[in-house]
Order: structure tokens, then sequence, then C-alpha cells
């Protein structure tokens, strides 16, 4: 894909192609040239960014290859725009609510992201191969949702209008979120459209916001400006729409600059308050990968190997 065509607001320079980015019809998927920072996007914007399974399909192959790189420090998550029709910008607006089915979202041909004529209606029950039965119901958005919050980097919604529905659910899995000042909207429509994210995209969202503001923003399914959001704390940063991927970025590099086992620690530290035992099980597993890394667990895995009983004399008993 042509670079100047990605977005209005996507610096060319800054940018190169992502490793196998090439084919993603869905999204575009660049990283800076020091390869650091990821800069994901949802690239359908004649529907507001709308995802239909093929593009939760390329978002997670995409997010996972930013997750396993070991020089990519943060991610911005975003959405390409303006839509050429009438110039609307979004983040997401979530589901395809044109593919939805009675058992999920229905798994269409892929052709043109741009063609919002696209995604052909499934009928809800029809069943025409067992592949297409195992994806019935698959609502794999959640996974993408998990990929967010588990990877030890700092993923960063970057707002430049719409975000809403599952849209706003992943704004609010993400670590911070910067937006545009003059086309940041918020809106959770999931009770207008008989869907609801009661996962990470309502409880989670209350815990950012307090329990009156994420029950208002679900029951009532009323506009936020960007500013309003702010106010309520579900964002970071609100900034002139010319400047958002700038700021963003600036925030990424910033990210850059410090320890990145520190920042995995605080991030998973972050979540296991509110993750139950999988999320002291994530943060176990980073102590126990530190952990390895002592002279101590050495000698731990040695005696083992060697036959021995391990000597932990030189160990101390830490208070
Ligand atoms: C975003 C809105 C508010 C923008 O309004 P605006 O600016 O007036 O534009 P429109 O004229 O409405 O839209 C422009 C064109 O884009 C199409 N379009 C917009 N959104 C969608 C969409 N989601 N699906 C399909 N098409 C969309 C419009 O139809 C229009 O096209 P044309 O010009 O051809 O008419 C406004 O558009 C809006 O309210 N959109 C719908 C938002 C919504 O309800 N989204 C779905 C909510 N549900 C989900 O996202 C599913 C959630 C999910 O997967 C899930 C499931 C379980 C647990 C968690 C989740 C989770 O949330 O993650």
């Amino acid at each position: 894909m042509a670079t100047a065509s990605v977005s209005d607001l996507f610096d060319p320079a800054e940018w190169v192609l992502a490793p196998g980015a090439e084919d993603y019809t869905d999204i575009t998927a660049h990283v800076t040239h020091d390869g650091g920072v990821a800069r994901i996007a949802f690239h359908r914007p004649e529907v507001r960014n709308a995802f239909r399974p093929h593009t939760v399909d390329e978002l997670y192959r995409a997010l996972d290859i930013a997750r396993q790189d070991p020089k990519i420090g943060a991610v911005l998550l975003t959405g390409n725009g303006p839509s050429a029709k009438d110039g609307g910008w979004a983040f997401c607006s979530g589901g395809d609510q044109r593919i939805r089915g009675r058992d999920g979202y229905k798994y269409a041909s892929t052709g043109s992201a741009t063609d919002p004529s696209t995604p052909e209606p499934v009928e809800g029950s029809a069943i025409e191969s067992p592949a297409a039965a195992a994806s019935l119901g698959r609502l794999h958005i959640l996974e993408v949702q998990r990929l967010i919050r588990f990877m030890p980097k700092v993923v960063i919604a970057v707002v430049p209008g719409w975000a809403a529905g599952g849209g706003h659910s992943l704004h609010v899995v993400c670590d911070l979120t910067v937006a545009s000042a003059e086309h940041g909207k918020f809106k959770q429509t999931d009770a207008d459209v008989g869907s609801f994210d009661a996962g990470y995209g309502s409880a989670y969202m209350a815990r950012q916001t307090g329990q009156k503001f994420a029950r208002e923003v679900f029951f009532l399914a009323e506009e936020y400006s960007a500013q309003r959001a702010y106010e309520m704390g579900a964002v970071n940063r609100v900034v002139p729409h010319a400047e958002l991927e700038r700021e963003a970025l600036k925030m990424a590099r910033t990210v850059l600059t410090k320890s990145p086992t520190a920042i995995r620690m605080l991030k998973f530290a972050f979540n296991a308050v509110d993750d139950g035992l999988v999320g002291q099980q994530v943060f176990a597993g980073e102590a126990t990968r530190l952990a390895y890394g002592t002279d101590e667990a050495v000698e731990g895995r040695d005696s083992f190997l060697e036959k021995r009983d391990p000597d932990w004399t030189s160990f101390p008993w830490h208070f």
C-alpha cells in the first residue's frame, strides 16, 4: 500500500511497512525507522473503521508480531481516515453490524477494505462447512483485547474520531488514550444494538472512571467529546487534530527511554489487581523469569544437573 494513501494524519517520513503488512486489506501496520514503535490502524474509513472477522484476524496478527518483536516497546493503535465519502473520522465503530448473525460475526468475502458494500450479509444460522461452523459465534475481538491487555508493551489508543461500540471497548483496554480535540468522540452504543461488552469494556472502564460515569456511558449511550472523556478520566490527553499522531509518537518514544523490565512489571502490576489468578499468573511468570537470572536460581539448576545437594550458603535471607 502506498504510504500516501494511509491516512491524512500519517507522516510517511516516520514509518516503514511492518513485517508481513503488505497483504493486509483491513488494517495498515508500520514501524518506526528504529523499529521501536509500531503503528497499527483500522483501514475501513467508509464504515467508521468497523471491524469484520477478517479485520480482527489481521489486527490480531499485527499485534502479535509487535508483541514478539524484541525491539518494539510501544504500539499506537489508531484508525485511518478521513472517509472519502463524507470526511468523517473514526478510531473504530466496533463490530460491522451488517454481518452480525444470531451466533456472532460471520466470515464473508474479504474483498476491498474500503468498499462498504463488501461484506455479504450471512443468514444467522447458516453453516456452510465445518470451518464456517467452527467460526460461528466467535467474538474474537475479545482475543485482541486480551492481547493488548497482556502484551508487555505500552499500547496507546490514538483516537482521531469516533470510538464507538466495540471500538470504545478497545480504547478502554489500551494502556493510554490520546484523542483529537476537534474530532475525537466517544459513544458506547452496545445497549442500542443489543450487544454488550460485559468484560473489560464495561467493568474495567468503571475502574478508570468510577461506577457512575461508566454506568452513564453504557446506560444512556450518549455522545462524549474528547474533552468530556478526559474530564471523566477515560482519556489521558486531548490534542489538536493535526498534532494527534505527532503527540502519540512522542509519548511512545518517551516510553522507549524507560527500562523495558520496569515497564513490563508495572503493566502487569497494574493489571493484576483486576485480573484475578490470571493476573497473578502473568505477574508471577515475570517474577520467575527475573529469578532465573540470579546466581541463586543457577545454583538450584546446577545442583540438580550435577546430582549434588544445592549450596545456598552464599545467598542471604533478605529482609
Ligand atoms: C460511530 C457512529 C456514532 C458514527 O456516526 P456518524 O458520524 O453519524 O456516521 P454514520 O453515518 O452513522 O456512519 C457512516 C457510515 O459508516 C457505517 N457504519 C458505522 N458504524 C458501523 C458499524 N459498526 N457497522 C457497519 N457499518 C457502520 C454507517 O452505516 C454509514 O454507512 P452508510 O453511509 O453506507 O450508511 C455511528 O456510525 C454508529 O453508531 N455506528 C454503530 C456503532 C455500533 O453500534 N457498533 C457495534 C457495537 N457492538 C460491537 O461493536 C460488537 C461488540 C463486540 O464485538 C463484543 C462482543 C462481546 C464482548 C465485547 C465486545 C466488544 O465490544 O468488544
